[in-house]
């Protein structure tokens, strides 16, 4: 088979049925739903908001927010048609498999590596820097060297400066949460289910009591005068701060990677993609609505705005509690983006383009534990070693990728499938998928030429890969062509 070879639609079902031990089907679309929430809201809600207001679109960071929705639920009922088609593991990756052939398939697969896998890592950096902020609340010091990658000066108390040798609690985190996913997806969906309703309560404890805290004069202006520069306020500061905040809304398509652990998932799966992406809009355009209104956007520059907020009233005392359902937030981010990852690669392995063993499923946990360990090291150590800057905003631009990819798939999957049954099939057609990439590629656009060179050389370097080892082990080389 060459690059351009598909598989086919039946070979994906007989590929997902065929081997020693399956995935279960055990997840209903409530759960899924909770697994779509338990991936969205996180580092993106509770550090990015207030520095895309500061820095990008003031008070508008509201349409930044509905901008980035719109873009997202574009691609989620894309995502949906699909995942209604060929309800089986590996997400975007499996559907361009069926749609675009091997290498495009190989190239969304890499692509969502940055995604879940360097995404994870970002989330648990965060994670780190604020345990050892509720820690310190608590008067209780870690040694410093052991919290920070070995690029980041730390301060000592004594006033000098060392750089650290490794962030400890990045590493242990992912290394607690992929001990979660070893041991079965139903535990790992009912600890995301506990985890979910704590940040929830956040959310909804921060908007009621910040309500009246809100000063009518923090909105005007509104839309604060664009500066000069593209993306500093203005309408161009609106469309660069929807690629900021586009990543306070990934992980949503995390939950298409589960459709083969899911009863009736020709249903469940859109009902949990557009369920979790529904009621994370709402939440995050009335968060952002209290965060402007009680405090200045020219005052939010900073990665807890939450707390920025909570001292201006007189519940300061909660602040430790929403420290505590912050990092119970992030845990199920991260929870859930490994989950997809390690089904993503379970996949490629599979079909032979990672190594043949990463896709073994363990007879007791049935789960890819060994997808799940690579994953615990890979992870982990990218969180421990690196810094965190430049990985985001890669994440969110490689994110956008796949999206546009996945809306191009449902224009193919139409014109050359159209007699395939679809138990969701995406209104508008084939205004919906147009728009998707319309404003997918708008915001990769906002986010600016150094995040283009970055996606670039990832992508090289997926080349090399997939030249020097994927196209040599694929199991489908020497089959004749599915169509
Ligand atoms: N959407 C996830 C977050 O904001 C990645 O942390």
């Amino acid at each position: 088979m060459g690059l351009w070879s598909k598989k086919s639609i039946e070979r994906c079902y007989q590929d997902a049925e065929g081997w020693p031990y399956n995935l279960q089907r055990t997840l209903s679309s409530g759960q899924l739903v909770l697994m779509g929430i338990g991936a969205i809201i996180g580092a993106g809600l509770f550090s990015i908001t207030g520095v895309a207001a500061a820095q990008n679109a003031g008070p508008a960071i509201l349409i930044s927010f509905l901008l980035a929705a719109i873009g997202c639920a574009f691609a989620g009922l894309c995502y949906s048609e699909i995942a209604s088609m060929i309800p089986v593991s590996g997400s975007a990756y499996t559907y361009a498999y069926a749609t675009l052939g091997e290498f495009i398939a190989w190239i969304i697969g890499w692509d969502l590596i940055l995604e879940y896998a360097i995404g994870t890592s970002c989330v648990a950096i965060s994670w780190s820097a604020y345990l050892v902020s509720f820690l310190y609340d608590l008067g209780i010091f870690l040694p410093p060297q052991f919290l920070a990658s070995p690029w980041q000066p730390v301060l000592l108390p004594d006033g000098t400066n060392v750089y650290g040798i490794i962030n400890l609690p990045a590493f242990l985190i992912v290394a607690l949460s992929s001990a979660v996913l070893i041991l079965g997806v139903n535990k790992s969906a009912l600890v995301n289910a506990l985890l979910v309703i704590l940040k929830l309560c956040v959310v909804v404890i921060f908007v009621a009591l910040g309500y009246s805290y809100i000063n009518q004069e923090n909105y005007h202006p509104f839309i604060p005068e664009n500066t000069g520069v593209f993306g500093e306020f203005g309408w161009s500061g609106i469309l660069r701060g929807a690629g900021v905040v586009f990543f306070a809304y990934i992980g949503f398509d995390a939950v298409s990677t589960m459709a083969q652990e899911t009863k009736n998932p020709q249903r469940a799966v859109p009902v949990g993609i557009l369920g979790s992406l529904c009621i994370c809009t709402i939440l995050y355009i009335v968060f952002a609505y209290v965060l402007t209104g009680m405090v200045n956007y020219q005052d939010l520059n900073n990665p807890a705005p939450v707390a920025l907020a909570i001292a201006q009233t007189p519940y300061v005392w909660l602040n430790g509690l929403v420290k505590l359902a912050v990092l119970c937030g992030l845990t199920s981010v991260m929870l859930v983006m490994l989950l997809g990852q390690s089904r993503i690669f379970y996949c490629m392995a599979r079909d032979g383009l990672l190594p043949r063993q990463w896709s073994k499923i363990h007879p007791r946990f049935r789960t890819p534990w060994l997808s799940n360990l690579i994953l615990l090291f890979f992870v982990g150590a990218f969180g421990a070693f690196s810094p965190i800057a430049l990985v985001g905003e890669m994440t969110s631009i490689g994110t956008l990728l796949a999206f546009v990819l996945v809306c191009i798939g449902v224009m193919i999957l139409r014109k050359k499938q159209p007699h395939v049954h679809r138990s969701f099939k995406l209104p508008l057609y084939p205004l919906t998928p147009l728009l998707g990439i319309a404003v997918c590629l708008a915001m990769m656009l906002g986010l600016g030429v150094d995040n283009w060179l970055r996606l670039l050389f990832w992508l090289a370097i997926g080349m090399v890969i997939y030249f020097g080892y994927g196209k040599k082990n694929s199991i489908y080389k020497d089959r004749p062509k599915s169509r």
